[in-house]
């Protein structure tokens, strides 16, 4: 743990959203009467019929329930579009291509035609209120016209990441109970087309009834058509008037559902809704990116991730901002691409994540000298922990140490950032997501459950009280919302991630404490790889842990028991990693297999995982307590033959 502290310049400080006592002004009031606080800044939304109540929330986990605005209505699209039209021509955003000669910028103006045609199309195939829309779907204008759309009617999205494979994307459209999936022919990325037509033909033979699908003509590849069912959408654009009604809906009526991975192998959907969400969403963006006017604002996640959600789609075109939207990815056509994005559409504000940070810190300064910066003036990091190296590197080659860094902690289910400085307001120090955001209680709990009051301690994060952009339930099985959140600790909001809390009250989020592992700033449960890799039919059984990686944060490291008589050769771990990658996608590939023709269990039978972080982690000096093993050879076993 470092304790440099870097202040913001005074500079910064003075055109700052807000300073030091705005801040601290403001979340005393938002604590001392979130009721009040809340009812205030909801204000700032649009309401066709404005709230009475404000706050009805209770984490007893007998009776769990999370509703803001309740008896409020609203458009979550009218709000990000058409409440911006009195200046219409300004952009509302700047795509930019896989290819680095393609770009275009899309006006309010603009956005408001698409969105509307949009919503015309979607409602002449018939999707009602209520109704869910998967979007599967490369990173391109239309998929923040088809997120909008759907809100316009009050449908529910529910964006599954390109990189997901058909059977990951079959599950999501049986669970969303889904009756359309928005695709696109291809998806170009690094140069390369994914064929993700042909992956939703795949998932739609699985899934059966009667789905349709919306076809994007992105790259003009060739594709199966099923006249009954496809449709492309630039022809059902043209038939389709540019003006559609904006649907009130009620604040807690869902907007969207996000499925995120937990402990368990089935990822769950997480359900926001549209009155506190956007709030959220919104406040937190205009405060912790310190948003200007006049700025333009570049989030290099995906819209299959919250972040993209958030901070590409309805945070920024809540506040009438200019957002960039990535299609490609940061090493192509070279390392410099993200530098040179900066460069050509003058950004002044950037997000990213650690890994890529790390990833293109590999490659050498000379790809960011290239570039001129100079327009920079606030950067941000959101996914894990970053590493201090990756934090000065940051600092000094892309932010010329004159731009603050927010490292933002939140997560798919707290729908906005919930821990971060306010640049102008909260001095960093690397590795540090610092102090909470307005109405954000953060709690530190020790194993009982008990909250410790000293300021410096170690333990788990859980939240006290409700925010507006919590999620509200997991879709279809509230059982599973309550259980996951709020079983452990009663009476709080478990976050799954440990910390550490310094002097100074700052919070140092030190990683998950679940059986959930983070590569690359993605999600991954490690059930849902070792159920994949079980129903591959020579294996009988596999554990899988994270180990530390220096890319990546965290690598995915397996331990395969194969069936009886199956001979352990290693052109099978190919094999093995080819299917999990089918079974999931690319982003759940293994980094390492190990042959494991016996796992550490207990007497009861249960997989000591703690032992095989170890082994994963090459700690073996350090493996704790093993006397309830049931059979200590193998894990000598494992020690001697530890893969990588
Ligand atoms: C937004 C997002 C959530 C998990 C979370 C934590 C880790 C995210 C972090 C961070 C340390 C940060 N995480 N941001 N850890 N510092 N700034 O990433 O959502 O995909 O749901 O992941 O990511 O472990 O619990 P999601």
């Amino acid at each position: 743990m470092s304790n440099d502290v870097f202040a913001p310049s005074a500079a910064f400080v003075a055109q700052a959203n807000a300073d030091e006592s705005r801040y601290k002004a403001m979340y005393e009031a938002s604590v001392a009467d979130p009721a009040a606080f809340w009812g205030e800044h909801g204000k700032r939304l649009n309401w066709i019929k404005p709230y009475t109540k404000v706050k009805s929330t209770t984490f007893d986990y007998h009776n769990v329930s999370i509703k803001w605005f309740e008896d409020g209505q609203l458009n979550v699209c009218a709000n990000c579009v058409d409440r911006h039209l009195g200046r219409g021509e300004k952009t509302a955003i700047i795509w930019e291509a896989d290819d680095p000669k393609l770009s275009k910028r899309i006006s309010y103006r603009e956005l408001y035609e698409n969105v509307s045609r949009f919503a015309n199309v979607l409602h002449g195939m018939g999707v009602k209120k209520g109704d869910r829309v998967i979007l599967y779907l490369p990173m391109i204008p239309e998929a923040a016209y088809a997120m909008l759309a759907c809100a316009r009617i009050g449908a529910v999205h529910s964006i599954v990441f390109a990189g997901f494979s058909p059977d990951a994307l079959a599950d999501r459209v049986e669970g969303a109970g889904a009756k359309l999936v928005v695709t696109a022919d291809e998806a170009p990325r690094g140069g390369r087309n994914t064929a993700l037509k042909a992956n939703v033909d795949k998932a739609l033979k699985r899934v059966g009834g009667d789905v349709k699908t919306l076809v994007v003509k992105r790259t003009g590849g060739d594709v199966a058509w099923d006249a009954e069912r496809d449709n492309w959408l630039h022809e059902e654009m043209e038939r389709v008037s540019d003006h559609c009604e904006p649907v009130a809906v009620n604040a807690e009526d869902p907007l969207f559902i996000l499925y995120t991975s937990g402990s368990t192998g089935k990822p769950k959907g997480v359900v926001h809704s549209s009155g506190g969400y956007l709030l959220y969403a919104a406040m937190t963006h205009e405060y912790v990116f310190d948003v200007k006017d006049d700025d333009v604002y570049w989030c290099t996640a995906d819209v299959g991730w919250v972040t993209g959600h958030s901070y590409i789609v309805y945070g920024p075109l809540a506040n009438g901002a200019t957002t960039v939207m990535f299609e490609g990815v940061p090493t192509y056509p070279d390392a410099g691409r993200f530098w040179e994005v900066c460069a050509k559409h003058g950004v002044t504000i950037f997000y990213t994540a650690p890994t890529a940070i790390r990833a293109l810190m590999a490659k050498g300064v000379e790809f960011v000298q290239k570039h001129d910066l100079s327009k920079l003036r606030l950067l941000g990091s959101v996914g894990e922990p970053i590493n201090p190296e990756a934090w000065h590197w940051y600092n000094k080659n892309v932010g010329g140490e004159r731009c603050p860094i927010v490292d933002t902690w939140w997560q798919t289910e707290t729908g906005g950032i919930l821990i971060s400085p306010l640049p102008g307001a909260v001095a960093a120090k690397p590795g540090s997501a610092t102090l909470p955001f307005f109405g954000v209680r953060p709690v530190v709990l020790d194993e009982k459950g008990e909250e410790i009051a000293a300021t410096e301690c170690e333990g788990v994060l859980a939240i006290a009280d409700s925010w507006p952009g919590q999620m509200r339930t997991v879709y279809g099985d509230h059982d599973r919302f309550v259980s996951t959140y709020f079983e452990m600790f009663k009476g709080y909001y478990f976050s799954g991630d440990g910390c550490r809390r310094d002097k100074d009250g700052y919070y140092w989020i030190t990683g998950r404490v679940d059986d959930v592992i983070n590569v690359s700033g993605h999600r991954m449960g490690t059930a849902e790889v070792e159920s994949a890799l079980v129903a591959h039919p020579k294996v009988s059984e596999a554990a899988v842990v994270g180990y530390p990686h220096d890319i990546k944060g965290q690598g995915i490291y397996c331990y395969v028991t194969l069936m009886d008589g199956e001979p352990y050769d290693d052109a099978l771990k190919t094999e093995l990693r080819n299917w999990v990658r089918n079974e999931i996608g690319p982003i759940a590939s293994p980094d390492v297999i190990q042959w494991a023709p016996g796992l550490p269990k207990t007497r009861s039978g249960k997989i000591m995982r703690r032992i095989l972080r170890k082994i994963a982690e090459n700690e073996t000096g350090s493996l704790g307590d093993t006397s309830t093993l049931a059979d200590p050879s193998v894990v000598e076993e494992l020690i001697a033959n530890r893969a990588g």
